[in-house]
């Protein structure tokens, strides 16, 4: 079996998502927008698909760094074409980017489960059937019953908690460009009010603004502590490692999740582990070049003693958490009051993350990494 043509696909669908300056997703009117989906097919008919933003798949990257390394290679050489890639980055001029590395690596995975009829999940190592996900809301906003105010926050962690079935949640509090943001006191009033929305057992964490001072993260750590949280991720620039040690050292009752948005994959993540600037290691597929990078930072983080929180949403980061032993939770989302996460997006036959009762997502036995994509849509609304 030999790879032979390697594709992005871009079509339009409706999304009822915007983003403001900063790039922080929110509730707006119904608009189209463009996606893609990257193919990998071989000469046996055997293809891998995955959905990626189009500029992290735009043609150029494909024609200079991703034909040549992959066209006429053996796509179970996983390992060997992931690192001819990366070699790439050095080279590239920042042109060839984690987020490129990511989506050819989840593509040929998706592939190779569909060449041995098996789930990606169970390819990486089974651990799971199913996991607990924690409700990951939407950055905080300045819309009239959204997540305007702290009791917006409460009214809606309760309804997660009490009428949806999550086991627990996590707030994304204000960040720059709401008006009056960021505030770590105003990040403390929305914490106070969800831990009393929800009571003292269920599990909480905070993703607040990521550029806090030391002084501004300890004082907001130190609250934390005293409403029992979970963990604290990314409130400083995550390059200052000295920083998060320091952090860490001084929050003895709050787990420092980290890092997520700095680059240098594994290789930072070790350093993080070894240097003691977190409690909990944290990686996403999309962040550290894919599930290869992801799997050597989840076993890494497990000979440290520590768990691996994985970052982000979709069919990549659900099969990593059905494959690895440490890890607590899959997160969901991003929510809001005012979106219906559980409706597929036009492209989709049905979400990635389908949750029970419970506030558990199950890990699909179907070949691939386990999505369902509307081919006929796609090719209907294709563009370019
Ligand atoms: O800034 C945002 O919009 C969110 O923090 C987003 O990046 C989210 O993916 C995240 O950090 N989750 O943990
Ligand atoms: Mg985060």
């Amino acid at each position: 079996m030999k790879i032979e043509t390697i594709e992005a696909i871009r079509f339009t669908y409706p999304t009822d998502t915007c983003h403001d300056s900063d790039g922080h997703g929110h509730p707006g009117p119904w608009t189209d927008t463009t996606g893609a989906m990257l193919v990998i097919s071989c000469d046996d008919g055997t293809t891998g698909r995955v959905i990626a933003a189009p500029a992290d798949v735009a043609e150029p990257l494909l024609t200079q760094f991703v034909r040549p390394v992959l066209t006429g290679a053996d796509p179970m050489r996983h390992e060997q074409l992931w690192r001819a890639l990366y070699k790439w980055q050095r080279g590239s001029a920042g042109r060839l980017t984690d987020r490129l590395l990511a989506a050819v690596d989840l593509a040929l995975w998706d592939l190779v489960g569909r060449k041995t009829g098996q789930p990606v999940w169970k390819l990486l190592g089974g651990y799971r059937e199913k996991i607990r996900a924690y409700g990951s809301t939407m950055c905080g906003d300045d819309i009239e019953g959204g997540l305007a105010t702290p009791e917006d926050y409460g009214r809606f962690a309760a309804w997660l908690v009490f009428e949806r079935g999550y086991k627990a949640v996590k707030l994304h509090t204000w960040m720059p460009p709401v008006p009056g943001a960021p505030d770590p006191k105003m990040d403390y009033a929305a914490c106070a009010a969800v831990r009393e929305a929800v009571g003292p057992d269920v599990p909480l964490m905070l993703d607040p603004n990521h550029w806090y001072s030391r002084a501004d993260s300890l004082w907001l750590g130190r609250r934390l502590e005293e409403l029992k949280f979970l963990w604290m991720e990314e409130c400083m620039e995550e390059a200052s490692l000295s920083s998060y040690r320091w952090l860490s050292s001084n929050l003895p009752d709050l787990n420092i999740l980290g890092p997520e948005s700095m680059t240098g994959k594994h290789w930072t993540r070790g350093e993080w582990a070894a240097g003691g600037a977190c409690d909990m290691i944290r990686t996403g597929v999309w962040d550290v070049g894919g599930i290869g990078p992801s799997m050597k930072i989840a076993h890494m983080a497990e000979s440290f003693g520590m768990s691996c929180e994985i970052h982000g949403t979709g069919a990549g980061n659900l099969a990593l958490c059905g494959a690895i032993a440490n890890t607590t939770y899959y997160e969901r989302g991003l929510l809001h009051p005012f979106v219906d996460y559980e409706k597929p997006r036009a492209y989709q036959k049905r979400i990635d993350d389908e949750m029970d009762e419970e506030g558990c997502v199950h890990l699909r036995d179907e070949p691939g990494l386990g999505q369902a994509l509307d081919l006929d849509y796609i090719e209907a609304h294709r563009v370019g």
